[in-house]
């Protein structure tokens, strides 16, 4: 009989409940060696987040652009339940595990600019937790409202503890209006476990429009009091790294400019997804991962 791991960060009872963050940040050693200089690691402690101008050339992005598209015309691919579309107009929305369904994206995985930056933040090797191609197509492609990824992969993937990192890399430009990243800076110390129980198969619809996991008004409001808000752009090519428990979230994109990205999260090895947390069963592979091994 496995020993239930202790649930450090209790979610989706009755009530709203905050609590503070009791793992580390930056989990390597000050001074280790990696693409990240010192004084950024330090910012990425404090705010929860690293802005990296460009992580990948323009010809590079080229190359993530073309096979996005060309995953997104695949009629098999579109068929495939790791696509999710959009409510309204029925265009692709995000595309998951491309990770293992891309041979490009897989190089993106393992190239020593993202995942280095991954096991320096992570203190380890790190496995692909999740990974996706959000197109955010203009002219209404709908965003997603606040949350903390750490409260849907603690409470409904079983990752048991802070020690997990995304990175979101622009493959096209992201301006101040069409549907950017925002987080809250310093978010992320405070954990908030948020009131109501997780339907079963909460992935069919969470990955469109969240309800479980959603905090309140009130939370919202206090929070971005406290914290502020950031709002991200940046040139195709650019990149945001933030902690897994950043409160964040982005806007709908009503322009004719897409704001398309891929999306990588990094588990650390030392982090392996358990049993849920606060879900009636585990969701599909394809957006928890359960094969854990390390990117090498
Ligand atoms: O549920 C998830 O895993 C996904 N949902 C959102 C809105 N962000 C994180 C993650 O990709
Ligand atoms: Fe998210």
């Amino acid at each position: 009989m496995s020993t239930a791991t202790t649930d450090l960060y209790p979610s989706r009872g009755t009530g709203e409940v905050s609590t503070p963050r009791k793992d580390p940040v930056v989990w390597s050693v000050p001074g280790t060696p990696g693409p990240i200089a010192t004084a950024e690691l330090e910012s990425f402690e404090r705010d929860g987040f690293l802005a990296v101008d460009q992580i990948v050339g323009p010809d590079e992005v080229g190359l993530y652009q073309r096979e996005l598209e060309r995953l997104i015309a695949d009629p098999a691919i579109r068929a495939d339940d790791r696509s999710i579309i959009e409510p309204q107009s029925e265009e692709i929305r995000s595309v998951f595990e491309v990770h293992r369904i891309s041979e490009v994206f897989a190089s993106l995985v393992r190239d020593e600019r993202v995942v280095g930056r991954a096991r320096q933040i992570l203190g380890s090797d790190v496995y692909v937790h999740q990974s996706r191609i959000n197109v955010k197509p203009g002219f209404g492609a709908s965003g997603f409202y606040w949350h903390s990824d750490f409260e849907t992969w603690h409470a409904e993937d079983g990752l048991p503890n802070m020690r997990t990192v995304s990175v979101s890399i622009a493959l096209t430009e992201n301006f101040d209006t069409n549907g950017g990243l925002m987080i809250m800076p310093g978010s992320h110390r405070t954990f908030l476990g948020c009131a109501g129980a997780t339907p079963k198969d909460n992935y069919k619809k969470s990955l469109q429009m969240q309800d479980a996991g959603t905090p309140s008004d009130e939370a919202l409001t206090a929070l971005a009091g406290e914290y502020g808000i950031k709002l991200f752009t940046g040139r195709a090519g650019s990149a945001t790294w933030f902690d897994c428990n950043c409160m964040h979230g982005s806007g709908d994109n009503i322009t004719p400019f897409p704001r398309s990205n891929v999306f990588i999260v990094f588990n650390s090895v030392e982090n392996e997804a358990v049993e849920p947390f606060a879900a009636p069963v585990r969701r599909p592979t394809f957006i928890g991962a359960r094969d854990f091994t390390p990117v090498k």
